[in-house]
């Protein structure tokens, strides 16, 4: 037992990328109350019909439940397997954040929907099996996987898995609707950039100290897990978006996002889809600001 307690000292890093995530993580700091989302209303009443409203309640609650995934366990499982004191203290930022961003989307809910109806929405992400697929995958490695595998699960699940949801308010913003929940949706993108960039660099390090053995088994097992991933996500996608004819769309950006995620954990891409390939309103709702 009883190592030293060693207390952190920000004076003197093992690792400069630490500090530098932490002041960005905290400069980009936010609060759902921030974003006048009411004023979304009149578009939600009168620029969208009931299946496209019912579409952003599904994606929404989807959203919901990778970022509740992630705040009750995959920044915590994530802090565990630091290299540095520093970088645990970066995870215990990201850890807060995923509670903001699962908190957020109940204040679009309060303001869109009655509490009977949400209460709907969230029974049917119990009872929707793609999620629950997709939840008990990325679980079941934050519960027992090696310090290496939760870090491809985090990146997976914050670079890739978030965008079949975050299409939506993208599209619609590219089309100059629903901008107040695109602005809530955006502040969520820009700090899964950041999180997705820093746990994939923490990924890379654990790369390079691998032999090439290990490092050929990991891959392989990681590429084994995109497309378990990716398949779900294509069904997924389907029972969403069919009915919109939104679906080949999706999938473009599934891959686009897929490709990025892989280009964090310092794996070569797969799908080579480029901006261009992508519909380019979800391009203009990307970066509007
Ligand atoms: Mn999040
Ligand atoms: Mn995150």
């Amino acid at each position: 037992m009883a190592e030293v307690f060693k207390s952190i000292d920000w004076n003197h890093l093992e690792d400069s990328v630490d500090l530098a995530t932490w002041d960005k993580a905290n400069k980009q700091f936010w609060l759902p109350e921030r974003v006048p989302i009411s004023k979304d209303l009149s578009d939600w009443n009168n620029k969208l019909n009931e299946k496209e409203r019912v579409l952003y309640d599904k994606v929404l609650a989807g959203l919901t439940m990778l970022d509740t995934l992630q705040s009750e366990q995959g920044g915590i499982q994530v802090g565990f397997a630091s290299r540095t004191q520093h970088e645990k203290a970066v995870m215990n930022q990201i850890t807060f954040m995923e509670s903001v961003h699962s908190r957020s989307y109940s204040s679009i809910f309060s303001t869109l929907r009655t509490a009977k109806r949400i209460s709907e929405i969230f029974k049917w992400t119990e009872e929707n099996e793609y999620i629950q697929y997709k939840a008990k995958v990325i679980e079941d490695i934050y519960q027992n996987g090696t310090d290496i595998q939760k870090r491809v699960a985090s990146v997976f699940l914050e670079s890739f898995l978030f965008y079949s949801g975050f299409f939506t308010p993208l599209y619609y913003v590219g089309m100059g609707k629903m901008s107040n929940v695109a602005e809530v949706i955006k502040l969520i993108l820009k700090d899964e950039a950041l999180h997705g960039q820093f746990i994939g660099y923490k990924h890379r390090l654990m790369l390079d100290e691998m032999s090439d053995e290990e490092r050929e088994e990991h891959e392989d097992w990681a590429y084994e897990l995109l497309d378990t991933l990716y398949k779900n996500e294509v069904k997924y996608t389907q029972e969403l978006y069919d009915e919109l004819g939104y679906t080949e769309d999706v999938k473009q950006f599934l891959k686009y996002n897929a490709d990025r995620a892989l280009m964090n954990l310092g794996l070569d891409t797969i799908f080579e889809v480029s901006r261009e390939d992508v519909n380019p309103l979800v391009m203009n709702g990307l970066s509007t600001e």
